[in-house]
């Protein structure tokens, strides 16, 4: 079978990483900072797989100190993150997870550049592309089905703790299997980690149902606030720090405040924008088919996917939406 240049270049750079991994004794693995259940799950999925396999591991993201999730405890391996300023200024080995591109390293970037070699694992079609290995496959529903993937091509036991973490990133990537990105791939690599014993109940549980209450008067207040634009399809509303202080929540426990407003059947595009604790305003777009909002996104130095992606605006609350509206006017 000749395969297409980039199912090509998957299979050839599963390969290249399998044959480096194979021979490595040190592997320090990353991921993007603000890490995600996909990001952190590959990461310690790998790292406890390469463990496993009697390899030195240690993970970490640049964030200094590093702000752990509320959710971590639910993914095993957790003992193997170290904080940033542990992890080796020029690693031998080096892999980075679900992370569209350097800067998305954070204070961890400078490492990567000096690592001997520098394996990417990633499926944001964005990714412009960096390391000295570069596995990308866009198609992918999740890092971790790559990593999968990959740890299949390598051999050996994938250990339990290990399959969890991948379960997480599989299942939150997809939307517990609903996006479009759910191939039959994707449920044949779910349906082999679920043969591992872990409680997959209380993972989704945990991920997605484990709101603190004053999130919940946020997304009230948010609501309230939305405005609708019927001429662009567009539902977009914004939280500021000042409404996180008065809920007594970070932003982080706001991620998932966008899962709500884009279930408006009156827009096609929905739209979040938060005020981070630096002033800046960070823009998450959701679309539910329609408009290419991974395309606006790198038009603004973010980056994503055709129906889900983010960036950070460099103005105001008022100038970011009407940039947004311009761009989505075309
Ligand atoms: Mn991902």
């Amino acid at each position: 079978m000749t395969l297409a240049p980039p199912e090509r270049d998957v299979a050839a750079a599963l390969d290249r990483a399998a044959e480096i991994l194979a021979a490595a004794l040190d592997v320090s693995l990353a991921c993007h900072v603000n890490p995600d259940p996909d990001a952190l799950g590959s990461m310690l999925g790998l790292a406890g797989y390469l463990a496993a396999q009697g390899k030195k591991v240690r993970c970490s993201w640049g964030a200094q100190p590093l702000d752990r999730p509320r959710w971590l405890s639910i993914l095993p391996g957790h003992q193997l993150l170290v904080e940033p300023k542990r992890f080796p200024a020029s690693p031998p080995v080096m892999v980075a997870l679900d992370t569209a591109s350097p800067d998305r390293l954070g204070g961890l970037a400078a490492n990567a550049q000096r690592a001997a070699e520098m394996i990417v694992i990633d499926h944001h079609r964005t990714n412009p592309g960096f390391g000295t290995v570069l596995l990308l496959d866009p198609v992918a529903s999740s890092t971790c089905e790559l990593v999968f993937r990959l740890i299949e091509r390598m051999g050996g036991e994938l250990p339990d703790g290990a399959a969890a973490c991948l379960y997480a990133g599989l299942l939150t990537d997809t939307g517990r299997f609903q996006y479009e990105a759910t191939t039959p791939e994707t449920l044949r690599v779910a349906a082999e980690l679920r043969t591992h014993p872990f409680d997959h109940a209380r993972m989704g549980q945990v991920l997605f149902e484990d709101n603190a209450l004053g999130y919940l008067r946020v997304v009230a207040v948010a609501l309230e606030r939305a405005v609708h634009v019927p001429d662009l399809s567009l539902l977009w509303t914004y939280l500021t720090q000042a409404d996180l202080a008065a809920a007594g929540i970070t932003m982080g426990d706001a991620d998932d405040l966008i899962d709500v407003v884009r279930t408006a059947r009156e827009a096609d595009v929905a739209c979040v924008i938060k005020q981070q604790r630096d002033g800046r305003f960070k823009v998450s777009l959701r679309s539910r088919s329609v408009a290419d909002v991974g395309a606006i996104a790198l038009a603004f130095g973010g980056g994503g996917h055709r129906l889900a992606a983010g960036y950070t605006a460099t103005g105001g609350l008022e100038e970011t939406i009407e940039a947004l509206e311009a761009a989505l006017r075309g």
